[in-house]
């Protein structure tokens, strides 16, 4: 099961190709809204103002309203380009951004909307989890959640899955919103930028997904988190707090009625456990600013750099939906790899009852 998308924010459309989707799922063109507009720009202030339809196109792979098993070809045409705002910044790099890198290995400098590099990408990447997360559910009953779990410095003083979907920024404690509202004001404000964390989990996950070294499903989920733009740091479960734990407080231990805690996020040896699989990914400032910044040309020439146009204060507030795609499109490929060498959930009885599910 793979999935590649094409496409540059500033193109004509952007799309992505899913192979290997088996076939009779049940998909229409309105199913992908709900997604696509929970990861849009233009849907509250605190996001960047540019205002795409987003709508989608299924171009193949689906015939009367079910997948066929061919190739699933998604479209989305680009209606609100405005590549003027990139003169200025057109000879020169952002600091922090794609584009020097992208000039170090082409040579070619498209600035408009960062091209390949934009956050326009990861829209694609959400509609086909739309399909992995539908799937998922129906085949197996996993569910795919995030949240917004820290915006800079701010952290979630209560935990609410109901509050997730009820403000811009997929925040878990309704009582805090007003306090993150004026944090993104005054940082507008000022033309910075911040960074924040972003959890996601599944439930529901059967033990025995995952390959046990090449193609780990923590080591999958990783790679698959850290390709999202602006993404520098992935934990699986307690992470990088493993470092100070002691074996006896970061082991799980078990009983007849299942795990007694969740610190290895789901995952022992690459393989799902039966838990609650738990990730979540670091994601930096956005790079391109208003406040002024040292930096070079195209003729490596010293220049001060100047963004204006249409960008994220924090490009978290919009990735809480695409790191649920990229979890559901890994445990998809994983679902189907696992089905393919041990057969289908049941068919390998559990060692130890009891700790397979909960
Ligand atoms: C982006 C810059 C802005 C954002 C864009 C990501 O676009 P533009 O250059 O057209 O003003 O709106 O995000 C999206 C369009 C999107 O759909 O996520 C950037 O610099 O990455």
């Amino acid at each position: 099961f793979t999935v590649t998308t094409f496409g540059e924010s500033h193109g004509p459309a952007i799309g992505c190709v899913i192979d290997g989707c088996p076939p009779g799922l049940a998909i229409t063109p309105e199913e992908f809204r709900h997604d696509l507009e929970r990861r849009a720009t233009g849907k509250s202030r605190h996001t960047s103002a540019r205002r795409e339809a987003d709508e989608v196109e299924i171009l193949s792979g689906v015939y009367e309203g079910r997948t066929t098993g061919t190739p699933i070809a998604l479209l989305i045409r680009n209606t609100d380009q405005r590549s003027k705002d990139y003169a200025n910044i057109a000879q020169q790099f952002r600091p922090g951004h794609a584009d020097y890198s992208y000039w170090q290995k082409y040579g070619i400098r498209d600035p408009r909307g960062g091209g390949r590099s934009s956050a326009r990408e990861t829209t694609m990447r959400v509609a086909a989890g739309v399909i992995a997360k539908k799937w998922l559910q129906q085949r197996y009953g996993v569910q795919v959640r995030g949240y917004l779990a820290q915006l800079g410095p701010v952290t979630p003083r209560a935990f609410d899955w109901d509050a997730v979907e009820q403000n811009p920024f997929f925040w878990p404690c309704a009582e805090q919103v007003p306090e993150l509202e004026s944090y993104m004001d005054a940082l507008r404000k000022s033309g910075d930028s911040i960074g924040a964390r972003v959890n996601v989990v599944a439930d529901g996950v059967p033990a025995g997904w995952g390959e046990p070294i090449y193609g780990k499903l923590d080591g999958e989920l990783a790679a698959a988190l850290m390709s999202i733009n602006a993404v520098k740091g992935v934990e699986i479960g307690d992470g990088f707090a493993a470092v100070t734990q002691k074996g006896t407080e970061h082991r799980d231990e078990m009983s007849p009625q299942g795990f007694l805690s969740n610190h290895a996020g789901g995952i022992l040896g690459g393989i799902a456990t039966g838990q609650q699989v738990t990730a979540s990914m670091a994601l930096k400032p956005t790079s391109s600013l208003r406040l002024p910044g040292q930096t070079v040309n195209v003729e490596g020439q010293p220049v001060e750099v100047i963004t204006t146009g249409r960008h994220d204060p924090c490009v978290g507030i919009r990735a809480t939906p695409i790191a649920e795609a990229m979890m559901a499109l890994v445990l998809m490929d994983q679902a189907l790899r696992h089905r393919a060498q041990c057969g289908d959930v049941g068919e390998v009885p559990p060692h130890v009852p009891g700790t397979r599910g909960g």
